[in-house]
């Protein structure tokens, strides 16, 4: 889309406009020259991700769900969404040093959705947490194997789909059966889930973005601090 045009020649504003048409289109070499383009000019990681990576996906989202877009096209946006969010990585994961706990996400069963995940990743370990990610479409096995052998703090679980999320249950009942349930702090998040379906299946809590499983996973740490 922005091949012939001249970065420097436009507002912060139209790059934005520009980054979020491009990352529609799936213009993944757009999309990184765009996203250090704009941390040269001194935008924040969390502007460049909040105005350009995550509004483009929003639009995405909704041309998918209205039909006007189709899986090939929305893996074009994706690809490109995740090249940005790499220039963004070594920023979103810069550590203050201290080491804040251990945390083990992963996408359930089912669902291949894992931008989300990856997100929630990298600004944990930006937070000082150790994280080990067990990628996309992880069984209840792999959950309760990797509490048993990381010995996390939290385990975060990921699902983007209605039909998908059930599986979080899944996944609890699998650790309560593996009595390992009470060893670990449980977050639950993604686009379908909600406060009220965490209750339900006894999560310790859900995270709406990664920015608030960050604040999170530090008040439960802290609470677990004071024992
Ligand atoms: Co899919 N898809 N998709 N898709 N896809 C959705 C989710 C959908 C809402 C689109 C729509 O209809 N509007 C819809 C689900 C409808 C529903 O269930 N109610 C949908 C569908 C239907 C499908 C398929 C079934 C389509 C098909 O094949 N017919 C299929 C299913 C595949 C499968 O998983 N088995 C499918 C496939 C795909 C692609 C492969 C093409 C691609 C995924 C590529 C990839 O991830 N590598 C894709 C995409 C990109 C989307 C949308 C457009 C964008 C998702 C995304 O990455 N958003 C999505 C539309 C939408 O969500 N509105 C859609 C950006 C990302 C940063 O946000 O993941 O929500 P999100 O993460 C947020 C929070 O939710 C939270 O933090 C993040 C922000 O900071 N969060 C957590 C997420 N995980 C967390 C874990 C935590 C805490 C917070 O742990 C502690």
């Amino acid at each position: 889309m922005s091949d012939n045009l001249d970065l420097t020649e436009m507002t912060i504003d139209e790059i934005y406009d520009l980054m979020r048409e491009d990352l529609y289109y799936g213009e993944a070499d757009e999309i990184v020259k765009e996203v250090n383009y704009l941390l040269e000019q001194g935008q924040s990681p969390q502007e460049i991700l909040n105005r350009g990576l995550l509004a483009g996906m929003d639009e995405v989202g909704v041309d998918f769900r209205d039909g006007i877009l189709f899986v090939p096209e929305v893996l074009m946006a994706a690809r490109a969404m995740k090249a940005g969010m790499e220039v963004l990585r070594p920023l979103l994961t810069q550590k203050d040093g201290s080491r804040a706990g251990t945390f083990v996400i992963g996408t359930v069963k089912g669902d291949i959705h894992d931008i989300g995940k990856n997100l929630v990743g990298m600004m944990m370990e930006g937070a000082g947490f150790e994280v080990i990610d067990l990628g996309i479409n992880v069984p209840a096995e792999t959950f309760v194997e990797a509490v048993r052998e990381h010995k996390p703090d939290i385990l975060g679980m990921s699902a983007l789909l209605t039909t998908t999320m059930p599986y979080m249950r899944t996944v609890i009942q699998a650790l309560e059966d593996a009595r390992l349930r009470k060893d670990v702090i449980v977050f639950v998040g993604g686009a379908p889930v909600n406060d009220a379906f965490a209750e339900e299946i006894h999560a310790d809590a859900y995270c709406r973005d990664a920015a608030v499983a960050v604040e999170t996973a530090k008040k439960f740490m802290r609470h677990r601090a004071r024992g």
